[in-house]
């Protein structure tokens, strides 16, 4: 059977997206072009990548989604501020960060822990919500990596918007040589609405 790559992520609202879009063309407009920008619609919250996975442990990856999903209520997070991955001065990913309740890091951990028992194995890395704008290419020079750094540093945080989380995203991943299509496989929703504080 044909293996399929997924993950699991949280959509972001096209308001929110349009934002990030604009911010990615101001930085693209500053930055050398050593960076491949992930288009506005294809920015998500990556809460668990699976890579190639079983049409079969997609189904059960579905069923575990919508049962995490159901029992928890929906909540916001706000976005704002950039960073790079694996630091400041070796920026490989170019990020918008998240500030989020702990709601988050309990649904990320319960997911990883329902993958594990489906033979997932974890990240190795702590949960680092993000929004990842671009990714610097590997033959950047040193030149253009100081530049980027520099930029990212002194980049004014800005509060972008919040996020309402109501449902969680199956996600199959096709790569071609355009980029990568995101198409949505299943949905998990919440089972609790927002109650206004
Ligand atoms: P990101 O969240 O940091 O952007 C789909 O490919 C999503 O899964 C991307 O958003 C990506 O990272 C995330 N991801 C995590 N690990 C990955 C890997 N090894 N290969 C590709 N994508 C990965």
């Amino acid at each position: 059977m044909t293996a399929i790559r997924a993950f699991i992520a949280i959509e972001l609202p096209a308001e929110v997206r349009a934002r990030l879009g604009e911010l990615s063309e101001k930085l693209q407009r500053s930055l050398p072009p050593v960076i491949r920008w992930v288009p506005a619609n294809n920015i998500h919250l990556t809460l668990k990548f699976l890579g190639d996975t079983s049409p079969t442990n997609l189904e059960f990856l579905a069923k575990i989604m919508a049962a995490e999903a159901a029992r928890r209520s929906c909540f916001e997070f706000t976005i704002g501020g950039l960073g790079t991955f694996p630091s400041i001065r070796r920026p490989r990913v170019i990020w918008v960060g998240v500030q989020a309740p702990r709601e988050l890091d309990h649904l990320q951990r319960a997911i990883e822990a329902e993958a594990l028992r489906l033979g997932y194995s974890p990240d190795g890395r702590p949960f680092s919500p993000h929004l990842t704008l671009g990714r610097v290419n590997q033959n950047a020079s040193p030149e253009d990596v100081r530049k980027i750094s520099d930029l990212i540093l002194k980049y004014p945080h800005k509060n972008l918007g919040s996020v309402c989380v109501e449902q969680v995203v199956l996600f199959r991943s096709d790569l071609s040589q355009k980029g990568a299509t995101y198409v949505p496989l299943a949905t998990a929703k919440m089972g609790k609405r927002l109650v206004e504080k």
